[in-house]
């Protein structure tokens, strides 16, 4: 019989995917590049369902039952242009390409009307939940044509994680949609963590509390309005000790962290959107500052003012931080939904809010119970300015304001960095101001540059010679 569905790029992604279509009774074919990752496959899982081996890329096509689909799973970049055109020209119209690695949406864009051309589907999909996700079920987002869908949705809900019974995949949209939002989705785990890191460094320097401790601390989190997968495993991260040393392994760790690029993406596309990702850029910013190790030795013995001092109440603290981080991802997640409308807009995909907040309830990184209350609030009103005005998340924010402005006071008065944390209040503030300085940017920019300006009280455009003796104009 011939395999329902090949996949090629047998790394830990693509041989756990593999694992997982033949776990649900698919039969799977595989090719890899070099065929000692397909045959080492075989040796140490073979045993878990139908798999047909291949070596040559002919064979791989031979082997895959009509309309063909075959999913790639190598690097990101030259390697899945390479894959694709051997693939194409092998294919025949009808046939279905579908790439799973981490690819940029405007590559999906442009490799999706390539196939087009040759009467082949083309499918970006993004898939979350790592190695264990690719393996357990994977949260999927698929692009590409509608018509795909119905030969390939089946077989993607199938092997993807379910929540209350509801697959973690749907048809995002066309060609790069499904790219896109998964580049979002990996902002959001940027500002997730570093919001996450925050408490923790509050914790440890305003509180100086051990790790351990800590850890517990976001234990007791993870119960409440705050479980996500995240949190969970941050509660395990500050418990493990180091063998060696006997300190908390986290004291140990080079504190340089490090980023694939989709983090970085995420910001370059809101930047050309014109939609501020303040919570995600910090994020991205706060590693690469973490990273800067020469500045960072040199800048070492920089004055830091006189400290203000720890509140002495700990539990309140504590407590205040919960609300504060709350809050702070709640707004990370508006500014990523907000950049996701503005994708979806400028590239006619029309994304759905609230499906793409079902499918990120299971399977991957930013897995949590507030995903449900996200799916609620469009569901409520598919048409919500933002997120942050959803009648829950407005008085889950409201409530715990105080808490912020605690927070992120008593932070800069002990010197403690806390950016995502501050810009997403000063986002917030921003948001809800009746006016904001930006009349004043609009009258410098007509000084220097008869850019003119719009007034309140009338309509028209007006330039003004705001030096009442046009030296503006004539120097
Ligand atoms: P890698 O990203 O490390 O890619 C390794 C695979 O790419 C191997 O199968 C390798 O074949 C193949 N490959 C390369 Br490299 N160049 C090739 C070429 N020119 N032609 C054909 N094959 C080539 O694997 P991974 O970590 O499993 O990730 C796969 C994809 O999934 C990536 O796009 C990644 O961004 C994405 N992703 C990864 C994760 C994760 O947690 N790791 C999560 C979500 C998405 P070889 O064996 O012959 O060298």
């Amino acid at each position: 019989a011939k395999a329902q569905i090949g996949v090629t790029g047998l790394a830990v992604m693509g041989s756990n995917i593999a694992r997982n279509f033949a776990r649900h009774g698919y039969t799977v074919a595989l090719h890899n590049r070099s065929v000692a990752k397909t045959d080492a496959l075989l040796a140490d899982h073979g045993d878990e369902g139908s798999f047909v081996r291949t070596e040559t890329i002919a064979e791989f096509i031979d082997a895959l039952e009509r309309p063909r689909r075959v999913l790639i799973m190598v690097k990101a970049g030259d390697a899945t242009d390479a894959v694709i055109n051997e693939l194409a020209d092998a294919m025949e119209p009808g046939d279905i390409i579908i790439d799973g690695g981490n690819s940029l949406y405007t590559d999906t864009i442009r490799r999706e009307k390539a196939m087009a051309e040759r009467n082949l589907h083309f499918v970006g999909a993004g898939i979350s939940g790592g190695e264990e996700g690719a393996l357990n079920g994977p949260s999927i987002m698929p692009g590409g044509p509608a018509k795909s869908y119905e030969s390939l949705g089946p077989l993607l809900e199938s092997i993807s994680a379910k929540v209350d019974g509801t697959p973690c995949c749907t048809h995002i949209g066309p060609d790069g949609s499904g790219h896109f939002v998964k580049m979002v989705h990996n902002g959001i785990e940027y500002a997730d963590m570093q919001l996450i890191g925050e408490a923790y460094d509050l914790m440890r320097r305003v509180l100086d509390l051990p790790a351990a401790e800590i850890g517990e601390v976001f234990a007791g989190w993870n119960t409440g309005d705050l479980e996500s997968y995240l949190v969970e495993i941050t509660a395990q991260v500050l418990a493990q000790v180091d063998a060696e040393t006997g300190k908390p392994l986290v004291d140990v760790v080079v504190d340089a962290a490090g980023q694939k690029g989709t983090g970085r993406w995420t910001v370059k596309s809101a930047l050309d959107l014109g939609i501020p990702v303040t919570g995600i850029a910090e994020a991205v910013f706060a590693r690469a500052l973490s990273s800067s190790t020469e500045q960072r030795v040199a800048a070492r013995g920089l004055a830091g003012g006189t400290p203000g001092t720890a509140p002495a109440d700990k539990a309140t603290f504590i407590d205040d931080i919960r609300a504060a981080l709350y809050a702070s991802k709640v707004v990370a997640y508006a500014q990523g939904f907000d950049q996701i409308a503005a994708g979806s807009a400028e590239y006619g995909w029309d994304v759905d809010p609230g499906s793409l907040a079902t499918i990120w309830r299971g399977g991957c990184i930013i897995r949590a119970q507030f995903l449900n209350r996200i799916r609620e609030a469009y569901a409520e009103n598919p048409k919500l300015p933002s997120l942050l005005l959803d009648p829950y998340f407005r008085e889950a924010v409201e409530s715990g304001v105080d808490s912020w402005r605690r927070v992120v006071a008593t932070a800069t008065t002990m010197g403690v960095p806390v950016p995502a944390f501050a810009s997403s209040l000063s986002y917030y503030d921003g948001l809800r101001s009746d006016r904001l300085p930006a009349a004043l940017t609009q009258g410098l920019r007509d000084y220097f540059g008869a850019h003119t300006y719009q007034r309140v009280d009338k309509p028209g455009t007006f330039h003004t010679l705001w030096s009442g003796d046009r030296t503006e104009v004539e120097q």
